[in-house]
């Protein structure tokens, strides 16, 4: 009997560790033109009640990656910010996207249409490590601006 509750509890907290796996949905790399970073857009999800804070990225195919997001400045121009994390609410989603959020890719090494892997690193310690299809940039947008490293204020 103590023997069967003992593994009906392990169980479940196998099943509530599966549970609370982070996950990424839609995640695409979009290639700068020539020397221009990459930037990474999709959705983070963390289905566990515990609240936690992306802090860090890292990729074999790509020298560095820093973490960005948009503010709109007294000028009322939207531009680009370094900063050390991301909010991930518990039971929440952490969205990277066009004019939020996004992770900001330097040095590529590898070919356009490539998969590449990476990996995220969270303030409780959790990693999440996905691939990410690579693509050529079609359309001009603030990151492919013809001006050398334009609304970028790294600290
Ligand atoms: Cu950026």
């Amino acid at each position: 009997m103590r023997l069967f509750f003992a593994s009906a509890v392990l169980a479940m907290l196998s099943l509530g560790s599966a549970q609370a796996e982070l996950s990424v949905a839609k995640a695409q790399v979009k290639l700068g033109i020539g020397q221009r970073p990459a930037v990474l857009h999709g959705v983070v999800t963390n289905p566990s009640p515990t609240a936690t804070r992306l802090i860090a990225a890292s990729s074999q195919a790509f020298e560095r990656i820093e973490l960005h997001t948009h503010i709109t400045s007294r000028d009322g121009n939207m531009r680009m910010q370094a900063v050390d994390s991301f909010a991930l609410p518990a039971k929440g989603k952490l969205a990277l996207k066009p004019g939020g959020h996004h992770l900001m890719l330097f040095g590529f090494s590898g070919t356009a249409g490539d998969k590449v892997s990476l990996r995220l690193s969270f303030a409780d310690g959790r990693t999440l490590e996905f691939e990410a299809p690579t693509k050529a940039r079609a359309r001009r947008d603030s990151h492919a601006a013809p001006q050398k490293r334009p609304n970028h204020a790294h600290r």
